[in-house]
């Protein structure tokens, strides 16, 4: 039998620095990434992902909105901008009693980190207390923990690294060129500064963006290198597809093919090999077909439970199916 010959995929995509400490990658060479043959981009982040990972294993966190609705900031995506005219009933900050009861049932059913999210642009030191008071308790329960609260001032990632915080939530969303387009009440460089304040506290950074929203492969690839440029790059990528809401401006966003949303999640992997990328939102309108293609270019984690914020995710039933035919053991 004639030996199969195998191809090699192209390496013209390796980051322009590699030899130095922290690896940069240029927009450029991120594209070039997702210029790849898919199958070529598919095995390179296969390879990558398993020098650092055991493929076979996702970790899973559970969502849980603590405080819903309201918010001051105009993101075009987001049903819980007072700006935007989702249909959505807000509501007050959740009692500590309620996070904890819904934290357990998460624990239960197999979560290993809950994030709690709150739509604020960021949280006023009266607010902060009652967070601090969640993240204790969630944590006594043995979970990870994890807040999404919007932006921080100084001083406020301290006090939640105090309270035993592990990571904090925070995404670039889009890339810098496309940003304005998207949200004006704040700006791309804000949200880097919040990352800094997390870092400096010593909290893990979970940081990553939302596709689909009309941008284009190179604001994409922008925001990829942006995410790996990061000194360190996030310990967690969470990889949104748009869940277009009515009465948002993205309502009838067009969105983007799936290969292409596996090729995001491929490019984020190999330029950010030794961070989680979570399957993000978007998860409810995807097959299992495509669920194993995004966990073959290296995604390896993802959000587990019945609902996001305020949007659906596959429940957890349909999940364990899924786990199981894939041969996927929980982290
Ligand atoms: N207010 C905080 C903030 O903006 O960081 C925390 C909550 S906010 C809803 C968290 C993230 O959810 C956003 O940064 C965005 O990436 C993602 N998100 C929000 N709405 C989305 C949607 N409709 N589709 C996909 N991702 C979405
Ligand atoms: C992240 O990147 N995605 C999550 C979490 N971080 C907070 C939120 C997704 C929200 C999807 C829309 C909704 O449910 O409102
Ligand atoms: Fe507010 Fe966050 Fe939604 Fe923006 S994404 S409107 S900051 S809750």
């Amino acid at each position: 039998m004639n030996a199969i010959p195998q191809t090699q995929p192209a390496l013209s995509a390796v980051p322009s620095d590699s030899a130095g400490s922290a690896t940069k990658w240029t927009v450029a060479e991120v594209e070039a990434l997702y210029n790849l043959p898919l199958m070529d981009l598919v095995w390179r982040a296969q390879q990558v992902h398993r020098q650092h990972f055991n493929a076979n294993e996702i970790q899973r966190s559970t969502l849980l909105s603590v405080k819903t609705g309201g918010c001051s900031e105009d993101c075009g995506y987001c049903s819980q901008s007072a700006r935007n005219k989702a249909e959505l009933e807000r509501e007050k900050l959740m009692p500590v009693e309620e996070v904890v009861a819904a934290a357990k049932k998460a624990k239960e059913k197999g979560a290993s980190r809950f994030c709690m999210g709150a739509a604020w642009r960021g949280p006023k030191d009266k607010d902060l207390g009652p967070v601090l008071d969640m993240v204790k308790a969630v944590k006594a329960l043995g979970l990870q923990t994890c807040v999404t609260l919007g932006m921080l001032k100084e001083g406020q990632a301290e006090q939640l690294a105090e309270a035993g915080l592990d990571y904090y939530n925070h995404n670039l969303d889009t890339a810098a060129e496309f940003y304005g387009q998207v949200i004006t009440t704040h700006t791309q460089q804000d949200r880097i500064d919040t990352i800094g304040e997390v870092r400096k506290a010593g909290i893990n950074v979970c940081s990553g963006g939302i596709v689909g929203m009309g941008e284009s492969r190179k604001n994409r690839a922008a925001l990829i290198a942006q995410l790996a440029n990061l000194n360190p790059a996030p310990e967690s990528v969470p990889i949104n597809n748009l869940v277009a809401i009515p009465g948002t401006p993205m309502a009838n966003a067009k969105g983007i093919d799936n290969f292409e949303f596996v090729r995001t999640v491929a490019a984020a992997r190999i330029t950010m090999p030794t961070s989680f990328v979570r399957l993000s939102a978007g998860r409810e309108e995807m097959s299992e077909e495509m669920q194993a293609l995004c966990f073959l270019a290296g995604a390896n984690s993802m959000f587990y439970g019945d609902k996001l914020l305020t949007t659906g995710n596959p429940d957890v039933e349909r999940d364990e199916v899924l786990f199981e035919k894939l041969g996927l053991q929980p982290i």
